[in-house]
């Protein structure tokens, strides 16, 4: 389907606006770009490399420089530039990944979007999914990982959903290649949702006024601008700064301050909680779930246990006390000393020595790679072979004594991530997060790790803190 993949990295301190992206040839509005947009980890760059052939990444490392990727695919019988941006929550941004992502939006005048969502997680998507209602971006969702929402017992009613955002809506399992060829049919149908949520009275005011101040903006719309400004955004303030009038800016200021005194919580949370309420009545008219398997009951009772603030307590001790007994005894002592000595000391290193001796003409060479005859390996100074030998020391170091480590650590981390553990032990005081069973996992998010329940929910990421 598509041809050639490069590569643009954005420093990791970008300018705010377009600039920061038109610099390095993002903002080409007369490719006619289709930008991949989502939440992080749900697919887009797997989807990237599935419509243009290409697979370019499928992990990312918070933390890192923030990469947007380019290549070229035939959607919906055009070839079409595509970009595939790192995972946002929002277009307000909370990171710089974030950034990146609102800013591109800005930049390709004219694109259109394919929104990747987590079909077991149309919640958070859905809040992404209003936001380029707002922002008027046309737009098509490709409900992804659908085969784990199936195997989760969640479903969603897809054509339901299109008639509710007035998009296209298409399953997709991108791992598979699963829906992508109707993926990029339907781009040809994308088109600006309907799914814009009228918020309170104070607020519509507030962005009528806001819109007023503001001159149209590249490729978003005044009123998703107007919502980003009064929710706090202060990344365009630089942006801002070259578009309007001294004036302007005070009013724009002055509008913010007289409403946020009308709340308690701060206007991004006050927004996004109406947001979140019609991405709620949709979700509860498009989602269903297949019932609760046996197992809950008990599970849901190991979960309270550990969230108890008694029981909790031991619970955690018992816990690391097996986490240092699995990595610090078996793979750190038991497992180390294992390959060491019995696999190494007394059989490979002895049966390579053998095989380079048998090889190697005896003399000089041989005793510089290898030591003298007669002598044990640890008592001579051979190159290969030796106390401080290449192959006896570097390898069998770096094998025997990192492997068990790092291996024994990364499964006993792995192991508490699937349980859920870690985040059920610490995470009852967060506001807005309801500990409901061990179906937690931490997950990159906002450019770092979040704890987002089995579903792929992130509470954090509703509130926008
Ligand atoms: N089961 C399943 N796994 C998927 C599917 N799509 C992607 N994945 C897996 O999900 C993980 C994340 O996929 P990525 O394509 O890196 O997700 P992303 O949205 O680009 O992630 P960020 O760029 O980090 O935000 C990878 O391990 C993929 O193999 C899918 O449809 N089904
Ligand atoms: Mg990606």
């Amino acid at each position: 389907m598509g041809d050639k993949v490069s590569i643009a990295t954005i420093p990791s301190r970008p300018s705010t606006t377009t600039l920061a992206c038109a610099d390095r040839g993002v903002g080409r509005p007369e490719h006619d770009a289709v930008v991949l947009i989502g939440n992080p980890n749900v697919g887009k760059s797997a989807l990237f490399g599935a419509l243009t052939g290409k697979y370019v990444t499928v992990s990312n490392y918070p933390g890192t420089t923030v990469e947007v990727t380019h290549g070229s695919a035939i959607l919906a019988g055009r070839r079409r530039r595509l970009l595939d941006t790192p995972g946002a929550n929002g277009l307000t941004p909370m990171s710089e990944d974030e950034q990146v992502t609102r800013d591109i939006l800005f930049a390709e005048r004219g694109c259109s979007v394919i929104q990747v969502c987590d079909a077991r997680n149309l919640r958070r998507g859905l809040l992404l999914s209003v936001q380029l209602a707002e922002a008027r971006v046309p737009f098509v969702l490709a409900l992804n990982m659908s085969d784990e929402a199936k195997a989760s017992g969640i479903f969603v009613d897809a054509t339901k959903l299109s008639a509710a955002l007035g998009v296209p809506v298409v399953e997709t399992v991108a791992v598979q290649h699963r829906g992508v060829k109707a993926l990029a049919e339907s781009t040809g149908d994308a088109r600006p949702s309907s799914f814009a949520p009228p918020y309170d009275d104070a607020i519509e005011k507030a962005v009528a006024e806001a819109q007023a101040l503001l001159r149209p903006a590249d490729g978003i719309d005044t009123r998703a601008l107007a919502l980003m400004v009064l929710a706090g955004d202060e990344s365009l303030r630089k942006y801002l700064k070259l578009r309007l009038a001294d004036r302007a800016l005070a009013g724009m200021d002055e509008l913010r301050r007289r409403l946020a005194a009308r709340y308690p919580e701060s206007l991004r949370y006050v927004i996004a909680r109406q947001r979140l309420a019609v991405v709620d009545r949709l979700c509860g008219a498009v989602v269903s779930r297949a019932p609760a398997r046996k197992e809950s009951a008990l599970l849901r009772r190991l979960s309270a246990w550990t969230t108890h603030p008694w029981l909790g307590i031991p619970i955690l001790a018992a816990i690391l006390l097996l986490c240092y007994e699995f990595v610090g005894v078996l793979g750190a002592k038991l497992g180390v000393d294992f390959l060491e000595n019995a696999i190494f000391r007394q059989r490979l290193i002895p049966l390579l020595d053998g095989a380079l001796r048998a090889v190697l003409p005896s003399g000089p060479i041989q005793e510089l790679l290898v030591g003298p005859p007669g002598v044990p390996f640890p008592e001579t100074a051979g190159f290969l072979i030796g106390r401080y030998g290449a192959i006896s020391m570097g390898l069998s170091y770096g094998l025997a004594i990192v492997l068990p480590i790092v291996a024994t650590f990364f499964l006993a981390f792995s192991m508490l991530e699937d349980t859920g553990v870690p985040p059920a032990l610490g995470g009852d005081g967060e506001p807005g997060v309801q500990v409901d069973g061990p179906q937690w996992q931490s997950r990159p998010a906002h450019g770092a790790w979040a704890w987002v329940r089995h579903d792929g929910h992130d509470d954090r990421a509703d509130y926008g803190d």
